[in-house]
Formats: structure tokens, C-alpha cells, sequence
């Protein structure tokens, strides 16, 4: 993998070090990007319109406060690789699509019977009950390398050395689904020989698929085709709506790059990558992950953190925002804002962020016994139907009770909750009547008498 765009983990530390000004530093990044985007086949077109996004939003945005701006530029890198490199997917059938029904296609030597294997492991491991077949019956060798792969993995194969491919696999998957009760099947098949004759492949995919109807056809592409993948991935996710597509031997190209920015172009999904000929050199493909680990960032992670725990406050403030605009805050209003508390972590460090600070510190004397108690508040509200929520004045002596005993919480917990809320709804009050000020709450923005 360290071959797709090898030398940004480079870029980045020698970027991070650099004494050049915040723009030099940030110019020369981009020249280098450029670079090595190049090196690695990205479509120049793409390369050049990647850049100057990038060089836009470094230039023109401005980062969060608490964020350097050396960090928010990598950031922005990273977000606009990940988007390039297309959308994360779910890689498991769901328990209620088995038994499902995976066909290989390709182009002859892309390594679809290695796929497969890697495939069967990878299913295996995650506890499916996986099966092997294939259709190629032109080369004799084709039948051993899958039974072998097979036998070495321990997961069922069926196999017919000759015959017609089509009635071979519909035989197979009788056999792998009744008998050995399967309920994962993978099929591999012939494919076709040599670059540019998608036509011939995507046949063959249609004859193949249409009798025995898989529930997924997978395309393999070669990441040593580059750009010129993107022809083939665009015709193939045209002609297959189950179609998804794996990218093998990243680990021996210079191209990688442009096959998988090409083939993430057109739309289709980048399921799994193959970098080795070994069958545990194969992963799930997450663009977010991938470029994360490309750029080299170890702790991207940590830094990742930090701007989800920026936007969740961003979330806690528009709420409070909205909540004095309205003039009351919801008990929704305080689910969330308890929720949000909790994933953020430490109290005080959360505060720092959120800008109604004020506000959540007279909450946070209401919130003594902490993240006990906030998990507390929050299985009570869970446990309130959506009018107890919509009117918590409602909520009478019967209701108290039925809502501690749902929650598995005392009438006195539930209680406290409603008289947290209450205070929340004083606080507004106040807020509007001016006998209180937020940092970082635009109240003229939001109107009404609250200006
Ligand atoms: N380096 C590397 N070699 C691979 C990878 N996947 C397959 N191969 C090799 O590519 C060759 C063709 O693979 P095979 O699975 O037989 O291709 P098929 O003709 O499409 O079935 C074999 O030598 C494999 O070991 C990969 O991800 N990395
Ligand atoms: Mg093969």
C-alpha cells in the first residue's frame, strides 16, 4: 500500500517542520502534491481541480479556534483525498440478505481466483459459512489453484474440470447451498484475455449472472491498469446495479493512485483492495481510513477528535441558539445536549468549547455526581413517550411514576431531570430578557426581544 502515493507521509512531516510562512508552506505542499498524484497516474484534470480546492480553502478559511492552522490545513487535505478516493461502504451482506451469492468477474490475470480466496478467508473469519466454486474450465490449472486455496483455508469447494461454464455454476451452488449448507458462495470465472475488451468480459458477466442470479457481481481490477480503469469500472457499474468492485495488486504498481481515483470516479464502489499475493494481504476499503493512512497522519485519529468534539458544540450551541430564539428549550433539547456531553468526554473540557460556557457551568452545578448521572437523565428520557417530551408538563404523579420504573431510575431522579430542564427554560428566559450574556451566542442574530 505504501506505493499509492508513497512520499506524502514526507510531504506532511517535512511540511509540519517547515519554517516557510503558513502560505509558502502551504504552496509548496500543494506543488509536491501535485507531484506525487501525478507520479501515481491521478488524472491530471483531477489532480489540477483537487489542488486548487485545496489551495482555496487554505487560503480562505479560516480553522476552528483551539485548531493550528498548519493542523487544519492537513485536515483539509485529508477530507478532500478521502472524497476523492469516493465513499465508505458496509462490506457484509446483512444477516437477512443470506445466503448470499458473490460472482467474480474480470479480466483474465487481475487475480479473481486469488480474490477469491481472500474473500472466502475474510467471510470465513468474520463467522459466515463460506463456499467455492468456479467456472473456468479453459485451464486445467484453474480447478487445482481454487481447490487448493480452498483446501489450505478449510471452507467447501465444488468443482466440474469441464463442461459449461453457466450449468457448472448453477450445479455449484445447489450443491454449496443444500449440502454443505453455505451461506456465503463465491464464484470465480474464466474472464477474458488483455486490456479493452470490456465488451467480451461484460457478456459474460450478463450470460453467467443472469442464470444464476448472484447477489453481488464483483468486479477485479488490476491497479496496474491506472487511469485506464476507469473505462472499464464506468461500463461495468452501468450494467450492474449489485455491482461492487475490488482493486488488487496496489502493493506492485506506481498507478494505484490513478486506478483508484479513476475507478472512484465513475461511481462504483471500491469494496476491498488487494496489496500482496499472500490471502491475508487484503482489507475493506475506506477512502477516510485510506487517506488518513497515506498522509501518514498516526494520530489523524486524535486530530479527528478534536473537530468532531468542534462540531458536536457547534450542534450544542445552534440548539441553544434556536432554544432562545424560541424562548424555551425542549426536552429533546436537553437529551441531546446530555448526549453530547457524554461523548465529548470530561466535563471541563467540553465547557471550554461549547460557547454557551456560562450557561452549561450553572448546568454543570445541577449536574453534580456527573456522567453517572447524566446516564441517568438520559435512560429517563428515553424512557418518556413523545408527548412527555413534546410537554413535559404533563408529566404527572402516575407518569413520574411509570417513567422511573421504565428507566429503572427513582421517581426522585426523574424528578431532578425535570427540574434541570426547568432551570435550562429559566436561563432562556433570562437570556431574552437581557439579565444574561452568552460569549459566543449572537443573540441579536436570532431577533425577537431577545435584541
Ligand atoms: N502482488 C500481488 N499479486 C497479486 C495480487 N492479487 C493477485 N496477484 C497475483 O496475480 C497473479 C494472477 O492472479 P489470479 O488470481 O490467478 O488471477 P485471475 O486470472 O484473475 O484468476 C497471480 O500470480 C497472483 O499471485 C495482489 O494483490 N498483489
Ligand atoms: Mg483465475
Amino acid at each position: 500500500m505504501s506505493s499509492v502515493f508513497g512520499r506524502l507521509r514526507d510531504l506532511v512531516s517535512s511540511f509540519l517542520r517547515s519554517q516557510e510562512s503558513y502560505e509558502e508552506a502551504v504552496s509548496s505542499f500543494i506543488k509536491e502534491l501535485q507531484k506525487e498524484m501525478l507520479r501515481s497516474d491521478v488524472n491530471v484534470k483531477v489532480v489540477t481541480e483537487l489542488s486548487s480546492r485545496i489551495r482555496e480553502r487554505a487560503l480562505k478559511e479560516e480553522p476552528p479556534p483551539g485548531i493550528l492552522r498548519k493542523e487544519w490545513f492537513l485536515k483539509v487535505v485529508y477530507d478532500e483525498i478521502a472524497e476523492l478516493l469516493g465513499g465508505d461502504a458496509a462490506p457484509d451482506p446483512s444477516p437477512k440478505s443470506l445466503p448470499w451469492v458473490v460472482l467474480l468477474v474480470g479480466v483474465q490475470g487481475s487475480g479473481k481466483t486469488t480474490t477469491a480466496g481472500k474473500l472466502a478467508l475474510y467471510y470465513k473469519r468474520r463467522g459466515y459459512r463460506v463456499g467455492l466454486t468456479t467456472t473456468d474450465v479453459y485451464r486445467p490449472a484453474a480447478y487445482d489453484q481454487l481447490k487448493q486455496i480452498a483446501d489450505s483455508i478449510g471452507v467447501p469447494f465444488y468443482g466440474e474440470k469441464r463442461g459449461d461454464p453457466v450449468e457448472i455454476a448453477k450445479r455449484a451452488i445447489r450443491a454449496l447451498l443444500n449440502d454443505y449448507l453455505c451461506d456465503v458462495v463465491i464464484v470465480d470465472t474464466a474472464g477474458r484475455h488483455g486490456y479493452g475488451r470490456e465488451e467480451e468480459l461484460l457478456r459474460e458477466m450478463r450470460e453467467i449472472s443472469e442464470a444464476i442470479r448472484p447477489s453481488e457481481v464483483v468486479l477485479v481490477i488490476d491497479a496496474s491498469m491506472g487511469q485506464k480503469a476507469y473505462d472499464l469500472a464506468r461500463r461495468f457499474h452501468e450494467w450492474t446495479p449489485v455491482g461492487s468492485i475490488v482493486v488488487t495488486k496496489l502493493d506492485g504498481t506506481a498507478r494505484g493512485g490513478g486506478a483508484l481515483s479513476a475507478v472512484a470516479a465513475t461511481g462504483a464502489r471500491i469494496k476491498f483492495v488487494g496489496d500482496g499475493e499472500k490471502l491475508e494481504d487484503f482489507e475493506v476499503f475506506s477512502p477516510r481510513r485510506f487517506a488518513a493512512r497515506i498522509l501518514g497522519l498516526g494520530d489523524i485519529e486524535s486530530l479527528l477528535d478534536k473537530f468532531r468534539a468542534i462540531e458536536e458544540s457547534d450542534e450544542v450551541r445552534k440548539r441553544l441558539e434556536r432554544a432562545v430564539a424560541l424562548g424555551r428549550m425542549s426536552m429533546r433539547d436537553v437529551y441531546h445536549q446530555l448526549k453530547s456531553i457524554r461523548k465529548l468526554g470530561p466535563l471541563r473540557k467540553v465547557l471550554e468549547l461549547v460557547p454557551g460556557f456560562s450557561l452549561l457551568k450553572v448546568g454543570e452545578g445541577a449536574l453534580k455526581g456527573g456522567e453517572k448521572k447524566i446516564d441517568s437523565w438520559v435512560s429517563i428520557i428515553e424512557s418518556m413517550t413523545y408527548e412527555e417530551l413534546d410537554n413535559p408538563g404533563m408529566i404527572d404523579k402516575s407518569r413520574l411514576r411509570r417513567i422511573a420504573l421504565g428507566s429503572g431510575r427513582t421517581v426522585g431522579e426523574v424528578r431532578e431531570l425535570l427540574n434541570y430542564h426547568e432551570l435550562l427554560n429559566k436561563m432562556i428566559r433570562d437570556l431574552r430578557r437581557g439579565k444574561l450574556r452568552i460569549k459566543g451566542l449572537d443573540l441579536d442574530r436570532l431577533g425577537g426581544e431577545a435584541g
